[in-house]
């Protein structure tokens, strides 16, 4: 075979892995617990990643496997605002429809960064660390060209089952009069040959437009995806079936993703298609499409068809989010919490990063236990969370094709005002 001169426990390395995730199966699909725990990626993993080493005969290179990535899910939400500019210019729309295609150029515009992120900057995607109950992660964008400072705040808001581990996020642009809140977890299945993953929660967008409209709110809901190349040891991310974008002006995009071999043919397609909903006169009321948008969310996206003008090329630069020094973070700070584990996995140190992993993994299961002796539990700093969201209520119901169930929970910004006040007290 190619890998003909890969030691034997090498290569038995990737495929035990494989292996181990289709015994997941039964498991996966009936608890909410989280998937990555169930995969033993805590452990095995670590000594897996160790041993994962391929040798490329005919260029005679190593290449390292390692599956695991040295930053925790509660970094994720920034990839929400790596161009802030196209989040800060929605509420510069002069009209509904044209905020309404601002919200989609700035959602399609987060999606290379949600999902190709660790393959740009790790060679494949990779299991990020799993945040613990409570874990913050915090940031900022400047404000440049008088756009205004863009503030993002993430906490993770619940962990054990049988509730599915969620992260709550808010970011805001308070010059620009344009916020975003909202909530994630994941499910995953493995099918055979890759892993599906089913996001829950939702986001909701709060638009304060510049003309002195009223305020509009943006139902966002999230993409399910699946991890291809997984028995090849090199996985990575397609967006498959729909998402939504429901405006509280009436105007819905229904956004359908497309894989390599469907109606573009190339990978990492959409077609998104704007109605509203509205009695319309002529012009789009009714569900009858008003506009489409396609091509690829990780290159170029026209209006009106293939041919049509473009409407983002998501190639422009993106800007990271900036956060404090480790130094001056506070304890439950994402990168501060696992700065030795992270170390570790970078540096190949995987022995560290183990007994580091375990370190804060018993001193969480010590800390649930006293809670649930002293009956005292965790209570969250930045959110509060409520069993129904009136906001979403309102917009999933103007979805047309019940793309969403009628209520779901949300995890609300307490607002650095009552965060003040709670110090205080
Ligand atoms: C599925 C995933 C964890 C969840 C990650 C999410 C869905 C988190 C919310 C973000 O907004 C978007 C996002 C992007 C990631 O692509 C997705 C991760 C990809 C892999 C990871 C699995 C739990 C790890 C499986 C292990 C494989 C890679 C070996």
């Amino acid at each position: 075979g190619k890998c003909a001169d890969v030691p034997q426990e090498q290569k038995a390395g990737w495929a035990s892995f494989v292996k181990s995730l289709a015994q997941m199966t039964g498991d996966l699909s009936s608890m909410t617990a989280p998937p990555w725990d169930a995969l033993s990626l805590s452990i095995s993993a670590l000594r897996l990643a160790e041993a994962e080493r391929f040798r490329v005969e005919d260029h005679a290179v190593t290449i390292h496997l390692v599956i695991l990535s040295p930053v925790s899910l509660t970094e994720f939400p920034a990839y929400w605002c790596e161009h802030p500019e196209l989040f800060a210019s929605i509420s510069e729309g002069q009209t509904e429809q044209e905020r309404v295609e601002r919200v989609l150029r700035w959602f399609i515009g987060t999606l290379k960064a949600q999902y190709t992120t660790r393959n740009e900057k790790m060679g494949s995607e990779k299991k990020p660390l799993n945040p613990v109950l409570g874990e913050l992660f915090y940031g900022t964008w400047p404000d440049v060209n008088g756009r205004g400072e863009t503030v993002l705040v993430v906490e993770q808001v619940s962990h054990h089952p049988p509730i599915t581990p969620q992260t709550a996020y808010h970011i805001e642009n308070k010059k620009a009069g344009v916020s975003l809140q909202g909530h994630s977890g994941q499910k995953t299945s493995f099918t055979g040959t890759a892993i599906n993953v089913k996001q829950s929660g939702h986001a909701i967008l709060t638009v304060q437009p510049k003309n002195g409209s009223a305020v509009e709110t943006y139902l966002i809901t999230l993409p399910k995806l699946r991890i291809e190349g997984i028995i090849w040891g090199s996985p990575y991310i397609e967006l498959v079936e729909m998402s939504a974008i429901q405006s509280s002006t009436g105007y819905t995009v229904q956004i359908d993703y497309k894989g390599k071999g469907y109606f573009s043919g190339k990978a990492h397609s959409f077609k998104a298609v704007l109605t509203h909903n509205g009695n319309g006169n002529g012009n789009g009321g009714n569900g009858h499409p008003l506009q489409t948008y396609e091509g690829q969310w990780t290159g170029v996206a026209t209006v009106g068809g293939p041919k049509g003008p473009v409407f983002l090329d998501t190639n422009i630069a993106k800007e990271e989010v900036i956060v404090k020094p480790i130094e001056e973070q506070d304890e439950w700070e994402s990168r501060r919490l696992w700065e030795k584990v992270a170390k570790g996995i970078r540096t190949g140190d995987y022995d560290t990063a183990g007994k580091e992993k375990s370190r804060i993994e018993n001193e969480q299961r010590q800390r649930r236990k006293d809670e649930a002796s002293s009956g005292n539990g965790w209570a969250h700093r930045h959110f509060t969370h409520v069993d129904s969201d009136p906001e979403y209520q309102q917009l999933s119901a103007m979805l047309h094709d019940k793309l969403t169930p009628a209520h779901e929970d949300a995890y609300v910004y307490k607002g650095e005002q009552q965060q003040a006040q709670a110090q205080a007290e």
